[in-house]
């Protein structure tokens, strides 16, 4: 049985709930005292895909803005992304390309899900699902509509994001292994002809 260890971090603004998603995801409680979460936070949850076993190690940054200075060292090293805003903030959507446009120069292109938390707040929603949709197309990403409250969809959208860094990797090691392969059969080729010379 192969194991793979994903290094995911979730990011958005302060408040949309990136400690409380990962905390669902990880323990299956919502807490609705966390403070603030000052630097980092890390989440740890073991799954299979398959009978491959992934434990994804969710490291949940600040997102104040007076961490801007550490947030590199944060994302070194990611193998996917929780980009989280809140339904209920518009501000929360709006600053989301700041934080695509902080991600990917740290990390390259890695599999990124798009978030909207907090759909429990039903009355309070200001950012609806097409423009969640919308928004999630333009950046060619996945999109959830989340509740840490409720749970809803926590476990789906992780789930879903070890996945596809599974899925992303083993296309990488595939394109790795295809000229070893080639490698391989011309130094067969070489030695069977070897063996023709002496016979
Ligand atoms: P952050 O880690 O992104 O900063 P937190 O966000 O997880 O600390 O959550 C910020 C606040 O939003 C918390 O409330 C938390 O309880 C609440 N919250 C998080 N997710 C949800 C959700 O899905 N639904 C609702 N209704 N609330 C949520 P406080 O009161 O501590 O600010
Ligand atoms: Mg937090």
């Amino acid at each position: 049985m192969s194991e793979f260890i994903f290094k995911v971090v979730a990011i958005g603004d302060g408040g949309v709930g990136k400690t409380s998603i990962a905390m669902r995801y990880a323990y299956d409680k919502f807490d609705p005292k966390y403070k603030a979460t000052i630097g980092v936070s890390y989440a740890v949850k073991k799954l299979f895909h398959g009978d491959t076993k992934i434990t994804l190690s969710i490291l949940d940054t600040g997102g104040q803005e007076m961490f801007d200075y550490i947030r590199p060292f944060y994302y070194k090293g990611a193998s996917g992304a929780i980009i989280v805003y809140d339904i209920t903030r518009e501000k929360s959507f709006k600053n989301l390309d700041r934080w695509f446009d902080n991600l990917y120069p740290q990390t390259g292109e890695i599999p990124v899900i798009l978030v909207g938390n907090k759909t429990d707040l039903i009355d309070e929603r200001v950012i609806s699902i097409e423009e969640g949709t919308d928004y999630a197309m333009h950046k060619g990403v996945i999109f959830y509509e989340t509740s840490a409250k409720t749970g809803e969809n926590v476990v789906d959208v992780m789930n879903e994001l070890a996945k596809v860094i599974f899925q992303e990797k083993e296309k990488v090691k595939v394109l790795a292994e295809k000229p070893m392969k080639s490698a391989n059969k011309e130094k067969t080729g070489a030695s069977r002809f070897k063996k023709w010379l002496f016979k």
